[in-house]
């Protein structure tokens, strides 16, 4: 179906509303189901008040029978028929005039257009259209333990492969004893775990670094929390036999592209240590708070890395490959590591566990409190251990601990809340740091680095308090 705007306008002293049996004719000319028998879908419809003239946004196959279907009003005035686009096409395409982005032919893609009106639709804050990236809205995050699949913050870097589940297999293979090919039937008839984990990407907050770096600019929205459902990794690899000379688990995804201009695409991939794969109780996850991987997520089967940034959960998971040196692919060995030094040419060290950190949810940036008893709530997370302790300031002054709410879960963010009064009207600010079991805190300013990863500073909420 193609979108079309309609423009119909006639003289004053020929306007067919003016005369009820008219109008009603028309009213009845325009009515959905008749409308429908045209071939074409009215989306919204509009009078310019005393100008005599019409729109209608409508959908169809073509612009003949949009023409077909305008011909009654062209004998009353004027009609005129624009082919047209949502602003979510002309987003993700770059620009009014562009045609739609050419999506690299790896595999058969979900369309640019649908992912991100979804994703606008649910609310998320859209970084960019395409490829599409958008993060959790602050306020949304409130309340829960999981964030309900529409809201859960999404990073690609290639299109959304649109995969067919009758036709999908996972394959194990190289340094093992028995290759395995996997239906999702076969891995759905494995033993299966569920697990509430955080995911957080590791560029979460880098719209913060002074000076700014490239890359999408997230706030600190880029993370959120699910109920996994799926097959322990080990369960796979000791099924598939890994042999002793295999030092990586290299992680396919069916997603791919051109990076950084090169001449042929590449594949999303990433790899654990042998030893972290076992360690991580990673998961080959096939469902997400109890329904099936949403396709921006992944679908049909993602890892799961719990405690990792998230960068290293690939998502559209079609091969495990056990190999015998470190992998050092784009998504490990050029994106995804620190570098530390301002040229680019120092020593590098990888992205791995998320670093310990504290969000503030409610109240929300900007937010006018009312005096008196407030309650400061939000969640922690830490990837090396569980959150020991949260401390909350209010407009720079004592740090107060806040309490832990609910269960201690070892791999997804805590909820902590403070009581608390606010006596003094006027502007001010909340800052929340907290701490995990194994001693590391938070850095009051952020940790610069080139690529912008792991920006785990104090976050500062200004409020209004009236
Ligand atoms: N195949 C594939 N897996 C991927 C990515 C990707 O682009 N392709 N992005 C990674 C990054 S950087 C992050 S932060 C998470 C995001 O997961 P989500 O979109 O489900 O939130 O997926 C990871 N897995
Ligand atoms: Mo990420």
């Amino acid at each position: 179906m193609a979108l079309f705007v309609v423009r119909h306008q006639h003289d004053a002293d020929r306007c067919p509303a003016g005369d009820p049996d008219m109008g009603a004719t028309l009213l009845n000319y325009l009515s959905r189901p008749q409308v429908k028998r045209h071939g074409v879908e009215i989306q919204g419809e509009a009078i310019v008040q005393g100008e005599h003239t019409l729109y209608l946004i409508v959908e169809s196959s073509d612009e003949e029978r949009v023409r077909e279907f305008m011909q009654p009003f062209g004998e009353a005035g004027t009609v005129d028929v624009y082919p047209a686009s949502t602003c979510a096409r002309v987003v993700a395409s770059g620009g009014c005039a562009a045609p739609m982005p050419v999506v690299d032919d790896v595999v058969a893609a979900m369309d640019p257009e649908d992912a991100c009106q979804r994703a606008i639709e649910a609310g998320l804050v859209v970084h960019r259209a395409h490829p599409l990236n958008c993060e959790t809205s602050i306020p949304a995050l409130i309340g829960g333990v999981v964030m309900p699949n529409a809201h859960f913050y999404v990073r690609n870097h290639f299109q959304i492969p649109d995969l067919d589940p009758a036709t999908w297999r996972l394959e194990v293979g190289g340094l093992v004893e028995r290759p395995l090919r996997l239906s999702l039937r076969d891995l759905r008839s494995m033993r299966s775990k569920t697990m509430v984990v955080t995911l957080e990407c590791a560029g979460n907050g880098r719209s913060m670094l002074d000076p700014p770096v490239p890359g999408e600019k997230w706030g600190v929205g880029a993370v959120s929390t699910a109920e996994w459902t799926g097959v322990p990794l080990v369960e796979v690899l000791d099924r598939a036999g890994v042999t002793s000379g295999a030092r990586d688990v290299l992680f396919r995804g069916a997603d791919g592209g051109r990076v950084d201009g090169g001449a042929e695409p590449i594949r999303f991939e990433r790899s654990l240590s042998l030893d972290d794969a076992r360690d991580s109780e990673a998961l080959l996850a096939y469902a997400m708070n109890g329904e099936a991987l949403p396709i921006q997520h992944g679908y049909p089967l993602r890892v799961v890395v719990p405690g990792w940034y998230s960068v290293t959960s690939v998502k559209w998971l079609t091969d495990i490959e056990a190999i015998g040196s470190q992998f050092r692919g784009y998504f490990q060995g050029e994106k995804y590591v620190y570098r530390w030094d301002d040229d680019g040419q120092g020593a590098t060290e990888p992205v791995t566990l998320q670093r310990v950190r504290a969000l503030i949810t409610d109240p929300g940036a900007q937010e006018q409190v009312e005096r008196g008893d407030i309650a400061i709530r939000g969640v922690a997370w830490s990837g090396a251990a569980p959150i020991a302790r949260v401390e909350v300031s209010i407009g720079g002054g004592p740090w107060q601990e806040a309490s832990l709410v609910g269960s201690r879960n070892r791999h997804s963010w805590q909820l902590w809340e403070l009581i608390t009064r606010l006596d003094q009207p006027g502007a001010t600010t909340l800052r929340a740091r907290a701490k995990d079991l194994a001693g590391r805190t938070q850095p009051e300013e952020p940790a610069w680095n080139r690529l912008g990863y792991g920006n785990n500073s104090v976050q500062e909420v200004p409020i209004a308090i009236r």
